[in-house]
């Protein structure tokens, strides 16, 4: 079978995930694509086009392996077999236009597609909740990075023309029209991959989880920072150490911010919209520290530039790339302004991707062979 899985965008609700707080993602025309099958050995044989390298194990209790690409799609073969589901030997090959390390989760996209693959080829009728949690739990156990469900659920759940408003609490999750007439999303790529990603998106956790320790001995209501209000974490400023506070804060505000976008979003005010991504660019950057000054400079050049409705680094961040609303007959002007103040201000070419949003994870053809 030919699986498609998508790459992601964020609009606002960034490190929110994790913290059982609101997203606000969409699936984008920039995939993944597998070629996989049964293929009655006893073999797994996995081949990553980009990389031009095979990598094969045998079809028993899979271990992770040195190679990076090969961990996401061995993390979600031990996933289903960790549920008893016996996972024979089966050809994978796969590639695709995510560009690698640009927080558009080419990682969560290859969990996904394999995920979804399998689960058709063995039959075992997982729903795509229970898909998206089978490949957070890969990335978690493979790729060693405490992820929250985000990126998963966006490339299963994406439907075009939609963002949607995901409650990672309760799961439950809202679709909100998003009108390409009145902006289009334009990413500006940094072209930056920092290597303390994972071991600081990590460290964020933890001390999201250190906060909720401390605000719950004095609010037992408190189970995560979704749950503290704003005075709450003030109170507690010093108990919590500045560090721990500013990182509280920054969740306490932005899920506040993603419900203020979903209404602005309903009322077609993207300039209020705007100011929410760059109240939320602002937090990450001095709050929640994840930023870095190639997106900093995206971000200030974007809000200098005519047609701008908001900006803001978006992803797990250290680098990676700004998402920006901008008006449909402004792009050009816009792109060209970005290339610009880039190359000006550090010397560095700047990659844009025009995206459009699109349906989730699908199958693109079905082909028995005999
Ligand atoms: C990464 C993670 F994978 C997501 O779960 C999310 O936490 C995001 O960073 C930050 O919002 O993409």
């Amino acid at each position: 079978m030919v699986v498609r899985a998508p790459g992601r965008v964020n609009l606002i609700g960034e490190h929110t995930d994790y913290n059982q707080g609101f997203v606000l993602p969409a699936a984008i025309d920039k995939a993944i694509y597998f070629a996989v099958g049964l293929s009655g050995t006893s073999i797994i044989r996995l081949y990553s086009h980009d990389n031009q390298q095979l990598y094969t194990t045998e079809a028993g209790p899979v271990e992770p392996c040195t190679i990076l690409w090969a961990n996401y799609l061995l993390g979600v073969v031990a996933q289903f077999q960790q549920r008893g589901i016996a996972v024979p030997g089966f050809d994978c090959v796969f590639g695709g236009s995510i560009p690698m390390g640009a927080g558009l989760s080419s990682s969560a996209a290859v969990e996904c597609g394999l995920a979804y693959a399998l689960d058709a080829l063995l039959h075992t009728n997982l729903d795509r909740m229970t898909l998206a949690h089978l490949a957070q739990k890969a990335e978690h156990e493979f790729a060693l990075v405490q992820c929250g469900l985000m990126d998963q659920f966006a490339s299963l759940f994406g439907q075009a023309g939609q963002v949607v408003r995901l409650d990672c609490r309760s799961l439950q999750y809202e679709y909100f029209p998003f009108d390409t007439r009145a902006a289009q999303v334009v990413l500006c790529n940094s072209g930056v991959k920092h290597s303390l990603a994972s071991s600081e998106y990590n460290l964020r956790r933890q001390e999201c989880e250190q906060g909720v320790a401390v605000l719950h001995r004095h609010y037992p209501h408190v189970q995560s920072l979704r749950d503290a209000t704003l005075p709450q974490v003030q109170a507690r400023w010093a108990e919590l150490g500045d560090v721990v506070y500013r990182r509280c804060r920054y969740v306490v505000e932005e899920n506040a911010r993603v419900e203020a976008a979903c209404q602005h979003l309903l009322a077609g005010d993207l300039r209020a919209f705007g100011r929410e991504m760059y109240a939320s660019h602002a937090g990450l950057r001095d709050d929640y520290q994840v930023s870095c000054r190639e997106l900093d400079v995206l971000v200030a050049a974007a809000q200098q530039a005519p047609g701008v409705f908001g900006a803001r680094m978006m992803g797990g961040g250290f680098g990676g790339c700004t998402i920006n609303l901008v008006a449909p007959d402004q792009v050009d002007s816009f792109i060209a302004h970005q290339t610009a103040a880039y190359q000006q201000q550090l010397g560095l070419p700047l990659e844009t991707y025009q995206t459009t949003i699109v349906s989730g994870v699908d199958t693109l053809e079905l082909v028995a062979l005999h």
